[in-house]
């Protein structure tokens, strides 16, 4: 009998209101497999030795339970203000204390014995970003043979910023318990590549895996999509006016978590400048939708602060009578009328400094109207960006580059519009959600069992 398909994540969704780019995309591409999806309990709780089956799904879900101190510690520490940092170049926001890395792993070894125990022989498992990097590790430990991928959603770290880490060179050991690692771009592939390269213990095998002590593993770009058709069909809904009476002339739209990866201050100082020189009686506005995230780390804090000042000055700047012009909502807005949102928008702006892949310039491109397309102004520094190369492409650290390409996308032609989509729309088509996991598990079901090396030499 074929095996099932464990998917481990740390969310889990728990209703169909859905945000965070991972939940989205798993659960449009598992709905129909023989999966069992294990992730966190979205309330915390002390039954931590147990999974607890959640019910009203296609699939099987199953929680487990942090502690209120493994949340601060595991999920807010060690994950969001060790390894997410870390990763998105921000080395300045690392919080590194030694009670977050033990509860990390604590977590990941117990984590590792709960899934153990559900396993049949031929089942596969699928771990899904940061906050599970030792799990592998600790299946091995208590004897799991079963094949074990994992997708990183975020940058793949630069070699030398490893060095934050208290025991840097963990994090290949660890990775190289993975059958098979997958990554979001070839730029992470080759960064996790150097990594290994790096390391006296690994060594490359002529088919361009890793053999990793008595390990074999294969590092992949795999990149992330969207359910394109679903989200295009959306973005056409007739429905009830998405702003009401409020409506504006014109509007350019973001959407982010409120995370200090994503470049929102660097934005609405853009958008300053635009206003400063647009042309006379145009009034433009800038919709942002920023649901807040992790708002008990201190980082997010800040970043709230600052967004919400720059708002206020730009509009204390610039707004008329009948004229507001910074939308900010920092709250989450339902998918359906986000899709709307989106069609209706001039331009989108997605200024990540660091980003894996970033969903919302793929959402935004399937939204669009073909014969009348709006413009994506997209950052260098996203994973999208590596092949769609068609995009407004911006240095988001430049406000004056970003605040160019928004009077560009403000009076582009139509023929342009309508070329740069069609060819962005080719990208977002070939990468959808369902190719993605469909060429994950099927890279992950061919690879050879890890041989055991010792036994031949
Ligand atoms: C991580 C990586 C990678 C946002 N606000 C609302 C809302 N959203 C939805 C968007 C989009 C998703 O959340 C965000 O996805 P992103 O990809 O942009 O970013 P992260 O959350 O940082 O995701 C990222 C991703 O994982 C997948 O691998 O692309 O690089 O950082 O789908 O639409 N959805 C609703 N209301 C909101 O207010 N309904």
């Amino acid at each position: 009998m074929a095996g099932r398909l464990i998917i481990i994540s740390n969310r889990i969704p728990t209703n169909e209101h859905l945000s965070g780019g991972l939940v989205v995309a798993l659960h449009d591409a598992l709905a129909c497999t023989d999966a069992v999806w294990i992730g966190a309990h979205p309330d915390p709780g002390d039954n931590i030795e147990e999974l607890e089956e959640l019910i009203g799904s296609k699939y099987q879900k199953f929680a487990f339970r942090l502690t209120e101190e493994e949340i601060q510690n595991y999920y807010l520490g060690y994950a969001n203000s060790v390894i997410w940092p870390l990763c998105h170049r921000r080395g300045d926001l690392v919080d590194m204390r030694s009670e977050y890395q033990s509860a990390y792993l604590k977590v990941n070894a117990r984590i590792a014995r709960l899934v153990a125990t559900q396993l049949e022989p031929d089942d596969i498992i699928w771990a899904h970003d940061y906050h599970f990097l030792p799990l592998a590790a600790g299946m091995r430990e208590l004897g799991v043979k079963n094949r074990i991928g994992f997708f990183l959603h975020i940058p793949f770290p630069a070699l030398g910023d490893l060095s934050v880490l208290s025991k840097p060179e963990t994090f290949a050991a660890d990775l190289a318990q993975f059958d098979l690692i997958g990554l979001q771009t070839r730029s992470d592939v080759a960064r996790c590549l150097e990594m290994f390269r790096a390391d006296p213990r690994a060594e490359f095998l002529p088919d361009g895996s890793v053999k990793f002590n008595d390990r074999v593993t294969s590092v992949r770009s795999f990149p992330i999509g969207i359910d394109t058709a679903g989200f295009a069909s959306e973005a056409c809904h007739a429905g009830l006016p998405v702003f009401g009476r409020e409506t504006p002339e014109e509007y350019i739209i973001g959407v982010d978590r409120l995370d200090y990866s994503k470049g929102l201050p660097n934005r609405f100082r853009a958008f300053s400048k635009y206003l400063e020189t647009r042309p006379l009686g145009r009034k433009p506005c800038l919709v942002q939708i920023a649901p807040p995230t992790r708002q008990q780390v201190r980082a997010y804090q800040d970043i709230t602060r600052e967004l919400e000042e720059i708002a206020g000055h730009v509009n204390g700047t610039f707004a008329e009578l009948d004229w507001t012009p910074v939308r900010y909502i920092h709250r989450s807005v339902p998918r359906a009328r986000l899709a709307r949102l989106y069609r209706q928008a001039k331009a989108c702006l997605v200024t990540s400094l660091a980003d894996g892949m970033n969903l919302v310039a793929k959402e935004y491109i399937a939204a669009q109207n073909p014969d009348d397309p709006g413009v994506l102004i997209l950052s260098r520094f996203a994973g999208v960006a590596e092949d769609m190369t068609e995009a407004l492409l911006i240095n988001p650290y430049d406000i004056e580059d970003i605040a160019k390409a928004i009077a560009i996308a403000m009076d582009m032609p139509l023929s342009e519009r309508k070329e740069r989509h069609a060819a962005s729309l080719r990208i977002v088509e070939a990468t959808d959600v369902s190719t993605w996991s469909k060429n994950f598990l099927r890279v992950l079901k061919e690879r050879p069992i890890s041989v055991d090396f010792s036994r031949y030499f």
